[in-house]
């Protein structure tokens, strides 16, 4: 151990004292050195998306992506380009628990060989506000509110409600936000979207119009509401512990870069604004073309020196990539340079090793705080015949950044395209695109928002707003909360569906799911050892659960190992929940109120259930079958798998796993 300065440090137990009773000496330089630094550890967190946590991977293109555009990462593939990610909420602080219902940040960092290309991104399609200069009141509409600081990390309050319904563009990122898009089950099984429209510009310099989306191969699933707010609580940590735990067993996410592009002929072709962000381009209309994969395959080493210091800006941009005038876009290229000079201290923030490009930069930016390089020469001046007019410009062959060169003309005005102005239509697109269970879902939480909302004016705004998207919904909401349906309400006439909206159109896999044996002395072993074999073939996790962690005893005298307890883990930290037979221990869970209610939760929240033999009686114990004193009904509920006869468990293992990877049984009636 050494000083800052390098001066080997002797002892670090005591401050150096005028006697071992005696007052502190201002002398002890290495006593102050270390409580100064401590005093300085924290930098100011971010405005928006505080809590956050990264990981590193790669990215590699399918195919050569020439025909489209010349950024050098899209050409060859098999050519690997470095990445961070930061995925994060918006609106807590930075100690706010990871489940609340919010949008997610999905922020990319590729460091490619032509600099670094950020794609800053969110796990929702569309925004809240088409102007950049509405986001200091969006912000702070949802933040707590002033006068008292509260709620923390939610939407669920007046002020933000108030900003809603008094600027009706955010109807369509609103449906979204109340669906289960907002509550991920995992930073593995969200997708991303650049929100935006950028452009693809090729070689011979023609630009088509672009859209980037992220696309998990777990596929789209998230939490039951009550599932999220359990979790605030009990693992605060819940999405950034999956992905660090993933990446420690080598269960590496994986996404899909897709891109939706619109040849610029085309811009106008389309009943919607492309330039709009609060506008999806349908998949239906506008295919998604998979062009790469991205896999995060390291943890970071230091959450500080990374997820915290790293810094996004979309208009880190690399040849090829060029923006389109997207207000919204166009306002966040100013934003994001500006919020890292107050959070890191300085114009120098691209020297920290997370943000330094990994391929050589130089140019005449000299000094500044923290400035790390060491310059050198006499000269820091363009042009110069002192140094050979080093460094200069990059000519376009040489790969020098040349702006798309877009004609641009008209009167300078405040105001925005009438093209901008339907905010209805798309919201009730999505809306059209849930199942039944995603509908229900979406009320509920609606109900729940604005049922938050003190105000009786506000809620009957927010009524007023969504009877022009749909009626039923709107009904539904204001029977909730207690406020009319206005007359004369007009909901919106679109008709169409979009199914890539539904998650219940996603990819489903067993892999990474977790699962809880419950289980206690006299247990028997032989089931869950053949249980939990054929998940580990299948890449299903497990835990086994009980009274007290260490050794059970099975029926047969062998010994099973428990994980957990009943107090350590909850049914909200599982995908799905086996009990296996051995009357001894179906006996005495049935005694546990901590497991009778594990196994209640995990059914109300519509997680596949599995039970072998005398394991099915823990079911009539904790009431799941609707007062039927048989307790074999269970079994015929969806989702719940059962089998009595123990010759069959290589049956009850392919229908359990096939169950685990459904994720959910939405039409069980709970
Ligand atoms: Fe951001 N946003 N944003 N944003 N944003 C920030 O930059 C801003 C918007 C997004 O993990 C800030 O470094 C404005 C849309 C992500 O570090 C700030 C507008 C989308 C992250 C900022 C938007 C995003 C941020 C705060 C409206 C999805 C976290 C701290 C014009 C496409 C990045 C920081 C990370 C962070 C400004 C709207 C995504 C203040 C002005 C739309 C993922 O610069």
């Amino acid at each position: 151990m050494t000083t800052n300065q390098g001066v080997k440090v002797s002892e670090d137990e005591h401050s150096l004292k005028a006697g071992s009773r005696g007052p502190t000496l201002m002398e002890d330089f290495h006593f102050r050195e270390k409580m100064t630094h401590f005093d300085h550890e924290r930098i100011p967190e971010r405005v928006v998306h505080a809590r956050g946590f990264g990981a590193h991977g790669f990215f590699q293109p399918y195919e050569s992506m020439a025909e489209y555009t010349r950024a050098g990462f899209l050409q060859d593939p098999n050519v690997k380009t470095p990445v961070f990610v930061r995925f994060s909420t918006v609106a807590g602080s930075k100690g706010s628990a990871d489940s609340v219902r919010d949008a997610r940040g999905f922020a990319v960092k590729f460091y490619t060989e032509e600099g670094n290309y950020d794609l800053v991104g969110n796990n929702i399609p569309v925004f809240f506000i088409q102007d950049a200069i509405k986001f200091p009141d969006l912000v702070h509409s949802f933040k707590p509110e002033p006068h008292n600081e509260m709620p923390q990390a939610s939407t669920a309050h007046d002020t933000f409600w108030d900003f809603a319904a008094n600027n009706q563009e955010s109807a369509h990122m609103i449906m979204w936000t109340m669906s289960d898009r907002a509550v991920p089950r995992s930073y593995r099984m969200m997708e991303g979207f650049g929100v935006h429209t950028f452009r693809f510009v090729n070689e011979q310099g023609r630009a088509r119009f672009v859209k980037f989306h992220w696309k998990p191969v777990l596929g789209v699933h998230s939490l039951v509401f009550e599932e999220a707010l359990t979790l605030a609580g009990k693992d605060p940590d819940f999405h950034r512990r999956d992905l660090w735990e993933a990446i420690e067993r080598g269960d590496y996410p994986e996404y899909e870069l897709g891109v939706q592009m619109i040849d610029e002929e085309e811009e106008f072709n389309f009943d919607f604004d492309i330039l709009d962000p609060t506008k999806i381009w349908p998949e239906e209309v506008v295919p998604v073309k998979k062009i790469g994969k991205m896999t995060l395959n390291r943890n970071q080493d230091n959450v500080f020196a990374e997820t915290e210091q790293v810094a996004f800006h979309p208009g880190n941009v690399v040849p090829g990539i060029d923006f389109s005038n997207d207000p919204l876009l166009q306002g966040r290229l100013f934003s994001y340079t500006d919020t890292q000079l107050i959070r890191l201290g300085g114009p120098n923030f691209h020297e920290l090793p997370i943000n330094r490009p990994v391929c050589p930069f130089h140019n005449n930016q000299y000094d500044g705080y923290n400035r790390m390089t060491i310059n050198k020469g006499q000269v820091a001046y363009h042009k110069n015949s002192l140094q050979n007019n080093d460094p200069r410009p990059a000519t376009e062959e040489e790969g020098g950044y040349v702006h798309y060169q877009e004609k641009v003309e008209g009167r300078k005005i405040r105001a925005r395209s009438d093209s901008f102005k339907d905010h209805f239509s798309q919201a009730k697109l999505f809306w059209n695109s849930m199942t039944e269970p995603e509908k229900m879902h979406m009320i509920g939480a609606f109900q729940f928002e604005l049922g938050k909302v003190k105000s009786k004016d506000v809620r009957q705004q927010v009524v007023n707003m969504f009877s022009h998207v749909d009626t039923y919904l709107a009904e539904q909401i204001a029977k909730g909360v207690g406020v009319t349906m206005p007359e004369n309400a007009e909901e919106s006439k679109v008709t169409a569906s979009s199914p890539a909206l539904s998650q219940e159109n996603t990819a489903k896999w067993p892999q990474t799911r977790k699962v809880a044996i419950l289980a206690a002395d006299g247990v028997r072993a032989e089931e869950v050892m053949e249980v939990m074999k054929a998940f580990k073939s299948e890449g299903v996790l497990a835990d086994v659960v009980s009274t007290h962690q260490g050794m059970l005893k099975s029926e047969t005298n062998e010994h099973v190992e428990a994980h957990q307890t009943f107090l350590t883990a909850d049914s909200v930290h599982y995908d799905a929940v086996f009990v296996p037979g051995g009357q001894g221990s179906i006996d005495q869970l049935k005694t546990e109120r901590e497991a009778i209610d594990f196994l209640r939760q995990a059914h109300k929240h519509f997680k596949p259930i599995g039970f072998v033999n005398e394991g099915a009686e823990l079911a009539q114990s904790a009431g799941l079958n609707d007062l039927e004193l048989e307790p074999r009904k269970v079994c015929e509920q969806e989702g719940v798998v059962c089998i009595t006869n123990a010759e069959e468990l290589t049956t009850f293992n392919k229908a359990f796993i096939q169950a685990i990877g459904q994720h959910r049984f939405w039409n069980r009636k709970v």
